[in-house]
């Protein structure tokens, strides 16, 4: 399946609204780290176009989708906002013979992140938090890191998104903070040795 076929599919599920239209910002900016940071340019647009395809699903449908997918069952107890990535790499897997574990992984959890992500799916989770179009306090700074330093830039998003998320008083996803405390303990590592380095 090329990109043509990929945005044809997506626009069946989306409509050519709003959501498609964040989509195709999403795919832009995921190409534009996929040159800065060496990621392959074809997995990165198959993985930007289809993570959101499930988002306009009712939550019935979703819920079936989880079930059907054996997906880990924790995830009904938590927000539904979660369960249209898992349901996308399920159906981008089944429906369109997506094969590619990177690539739906970058899918699976482009919502939460987790611990030990990949660089593709490091690019699409940032890409989703950083497209022009987004406007979340931290959003520059979280933009500017996007610039220089990948862990960094999805550190920050994480941390913000975390943040927003006491806010709101919301159950936090331990895939969250699994992926906070990842990033936290590696650039903590790096910082130490770039230290120890110096002196
Ligand atoms: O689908 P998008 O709107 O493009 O973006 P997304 O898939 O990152 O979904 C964003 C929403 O998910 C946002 O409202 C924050 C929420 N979210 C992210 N991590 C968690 C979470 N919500 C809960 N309850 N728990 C989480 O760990
Ligand atoms: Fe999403
Ligand atoms: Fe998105």
């Amino acid at each position: 399946m090329n990109r043509e076929q990929a945005l044809e599919f997506l626009q069946r599920s989306l409509g050519t609204g709003p959501r498609y239209q964040h989509s195709v910002r999403v795919l832009e900016t995921a190409i534009i780290l996929a040159h800065k940071y060496g990621e392959d340019v074809t997995k990165v647009e198959l993985a930007a176009i289809f993570h959101d395809y499930a988002k306009l699903m009712p939550i019935h449908e979703l819920k079936k989708l989880l079930l059907k997918a054996k997906e880990d069952s924790r995830l009904v107890e938590y927000h539904s906002e979660l369960w249209h990535g898992p349901v996308a790499a399920y159906l981008a897997h089944r429906e369109f013979a997506v094969e590619d574990k990177d690539v739906l992984n970058a899918i699976r959890y482009h919502t939460t992140g987790r611990a030990n992500m990949s660089r593709l799916e490091k690019i699409i989770f940032l890409a989703d938090y950083i497209e022009p179009q987004r406007d979340f306090p931290g959003i520059i700074e979280t933009r500017e890191l996007a610039e220089v330093n990948l862990d960094e830039a999805v550190l920050k998003a994480l941390s913000n998104t975390i943040a927003f998320l006491l806010t709101k008083r919301s159950a936090i996803y331990p895939d969250t903070f699994a992926a906070y405390n990842d990033l936290i303990r590696n650039t903590k590592r790096l910082d130490n040795q770039e230290k120890s380095r110096k002196s």
